[in-house]
């Protein structure tokens, strides 16, 4: 089968709900099943319209900002080794402009806020595919909102694919779940109304009460008795999940941001920050038919919920109730409902994959560079969220870095708060984490392009750069990013 038709029976697979257990089951499941939305496009001559449109958000429909009416957007998938030709059309009432998040594009292709267009412009983008094969996604990129534009719906995921994945037999077809796991607060009036005016939320980031996948508040879906790949990726602004399954089952734990591990790992518990993603494998073989599973953020210790009780640095109600459960609640996300199927448990994973690609040998003449990232909650003037002391401005450039060098940077947790770290331009390697988990941890072991640090933690990462030109380095908490915990990084020949 050539990929052409593959990604049309992906498509039409992925609109039909997945099975009929009984009309009424059906007639109660089908709302609430994330996968018909995962619509499947190429990348190559591509048009996406951004532009208001309400959509069906399971229990009914919500005021959203789509890119060709549909939330979440597309699922584009790109061949490694091709040339991406896709136009951004903006029917939006305000700028905007995306960005291919863990690719290697060149500084035009890349997003950056200053690239951004009018409404009823359009942007032309056109890159080589140089990543290897893994989970990807895209989300706006527009300065000062792509919080809001994000959390409206806009953003989608990109699988590449190619030779490297080829025969280890991973489930695919229907077997192949492409999840986008956000957390949005659910009106009573189905209203999904973005607004960050309390200090909290400028502090912590947008905390939502309700789990939505693809779009879908509180989804189950029905899988059968057999192996699945489930592409997980965490499109919240601001939440930390730490997924785990009800049944104490492990995960299987294949790839992360950039593809493939160099060997599949068992994990309880796998926990991705904002725009992280995890490829991970699940057999339902064991289970019975009419078995619930449920995908859940397991709770976890979030240091600095506390803070504005602790240093005395906030109201008394910074912490309570703003916006749902705190950061490290745990959170139900998805429920996996077992139909009644022979068992197909299929083969083993694969013991080894392919070597993980590395930057090159890191010695004590390796150049270096620390990125230090601060929080704090300001008399009169509310949250602060700098790098290095700074906050970002659009043409300022803060670093000179040599294309083609391979340099190990150090990210400096000095907050109470977590904060996802994100660079464009290329994926980077994690050397090594001191303070706080005080580890790397085993999803941080393949390619990544985002790194979680914890209150008082330094991760160093080792990066190189192919494309030259203007990036960013900045936190993925997206109220953090709108509030100029970003830097511009340029690659210098
Ligand atoms: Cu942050």
């Amino acid at each position: 089968m050539d990929r052409r038709s593959f990604i049309g029976l992906v498509g039409a697979g992925a609109v039909l709900p997945s099975g009929f257990p009984g009309l009424s089951k059906a007639f109660q499941q089908t709302p609430r099943n994330p996968l018909r939305r995962a619509v499947t496009v190429s990348g190559e001559g591509l048009t996406l319209t951004a532009r208001p449109a309400r959509v069906d958000a399971g229990p009914g429909l919500v005021d959203a900002w789509t890119l060709n009416g549909s939330v979440p957007s597309p699922t584009i998938r790109l061949l490694q080794g091709q040339t991406a030709r896709i136009d951004l059309v903006n029917q939006l009432p305000e700028r905007t402009i995306l960005h291919w998040h863990g690719l290697a594009v060149p500084q035009e292709a890349d997003g950056h806020p200053r690239l951004a267009i009018d409404p009823g412009e359009t942007y032309g983008y056109e890159f080589p595919v140089l990543d290897r094969p893994g989970t990807y996604w895209y989300h706006p990129h527009t300065h000062g909102v792509t919080a809001a534009q994000t959390y409206k719906g806009i953003g989608g995921l990109l699988i590449v694919e190619g030779d490297e994945e080829d025969g280890y037999e991973l489930p695919s077809g229907e077997y192949e779940i492409p999840l986008i796991l956000q957390d949005k607060r659910l009106g009573g009036d189905l209203s999904l109304a973005y607004g960050v005016g309390m200090p909290h939320d400028r502090m912590h980031g947008y905390l939502g009460d309700t789990a939505f996948a693809n779009g879908v508040a509180d989804p189950t879906v029905d899988v059968r008795r057999s192996r699945y790949r489930l592409r997980i990726l965490n499109g919240s602004n601001a939440r930390i999940f730490d997924l785990g399954l009800s049944n104490g089952d492990p995960l299987t734990l294949i790839g992360s941001d950039g593809g493939l591990l160099e060997a599949p790992i068992r994990a309880e518990r796998i926990m991705l920050g904002p725009a992280e993603r995890a490829d991970i494998l699940v057999d339902f073989s064991a289970r019975q038919s009419g078995e619930r599973v449920m995908l859940r953020s397991l709770a976890f210790e979030a240091p600095g919920m506390m803070m504005g009780m602790r240093g005395g640095r906030g109201g008394r109600g910074m912490m309570m109730g703003m916006g749902g459960p705190g950061q490290g609640s745990e959170l139900d996300l998805l429920e996996f409902v077992v139909q009644d199927s022979p068992a197909e448990p299929g083969p083993p994973p694969p013991t080894r994959f392919s070597t993980v690609p590395d930057h090159g040998r890191i010695t004590a003449a390796t150049p270096r560079r620390t990125y230090t990232f601060n929080s704090s909650m300001m008399m009169g003037s509310g949250p602060t969220h700098t790098i290095n002391g700074k906050t970002f401005e659009l043409e300022r450039v803060d670093e000179r870095v040599p294309v083609r060098r391979t340099e190990v940077w150090t990210f400096v947790n000095e907050s109470e708060l977590p904060h996802p770290v994100h660079v464009h331009a290329g994926q980077f390697r994690v050397l090594s984490r001191t303070g706080g988990r005080a580890r790397v941890m085993a999803w941080e072991t393949g390619l990544k392009d985002t790194v979680l640090t914890m209150p008082g933690e330094r991760v160093d990462v080792a990066v190189r750069f192919v494309h030259e030109g203007l990036f960013l380095l900045h936190c993925h908490n997206l109220e953090h990013e709108d509030m100029n915990m970003m830097l511009n990084f340029e690659v210098v020949a």
